[in-house]
């Protein structure tokens, strides 16, 4: 009998460890949290882009506008439809921090001094930090700068223009830009 009823409880108890071995393998699979915080770090990392239509007739019309960010940058990349030299480059992108529709912090991209620049300012001008530029393609380029320079953040929105400077007064006029997106604003969330 005492046999018998320790050979039951024994059964039982190996039941209950193999079910609780694969509740425990079942959780374990595949949502760690180490996995789970890979998967949004790579989301993150994974660069959002929007299209612009082909809608003016300058050199600089814009058509597909990408962001992207990891743990420190920020970057943004900017293709037009037709290519153009870094000497007719000149983009901008207005950043509004917080939702209030007035730009806060302006990244641009000129060519001066015989080359292309970056930098990140407030909207009175005043230089908050550098940025990098780079050429993506005939059509293209990237700029990339600090998280820093925009403070702690979790989400943003911003604009993008493109200024082909045709009467060469280099200042922005009537009929010289593209705006991207054509009203409001894109979302970016860090
Ligand atoms: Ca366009
Ligand atoms: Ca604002
Ligand atoms: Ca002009």
């Amino acid at each position: 009998m005492g046999t018998q009823r320790g050979f039951a409880t024994a059964a039982m108890l190996a039941l209950l460890l193999a079910s609780c071995a694969r509740t425990e393998a079942e959780q374990a699979s595949p949502e760690t949290p180490v996995a789970r915080e890979a998967a949004i770090r790579t989301a993150q990392a994974q660069p959002v882009s929007f299209t612009d239509p082909d809608d003016v007739n300058l050199p600089l019309d814009l058509k597909t506008l990408t962001h992207a960010n990891d743990d420190s940058n920020i970057a943004y990349t900017v293709e037009t439809y037709e290519p153009f030299k870094d000497s007719q480059a000149d983009f901008t992108w207005e950043l509004d921090k917080n939702n209030d529709q007035m730009v806060d912090t302006l990244v641009s991209v000129e060519f001066e001094e015989g080359k292309l620049g970056a930098k990140v300012e407030d909207p009175n001008e005043k230089e908050l930090g550098p940025a990098t530029v780079t050429r993506a393609g005939p059509n293209s380029l990237r700029v990339s700068f600090s998280r820093r320079l925009i403070g702690p953040v979790a989400t943003y929105q911003y604009r993008v223009t493109a200024l082909s400077d045709t009467n060469g007064n280099d200042e922005p006029d009537p009929g010289e830009t593209d705006l991207a997106p054509d009203t409001g604003f894109y979302q970016h969330r860090l």
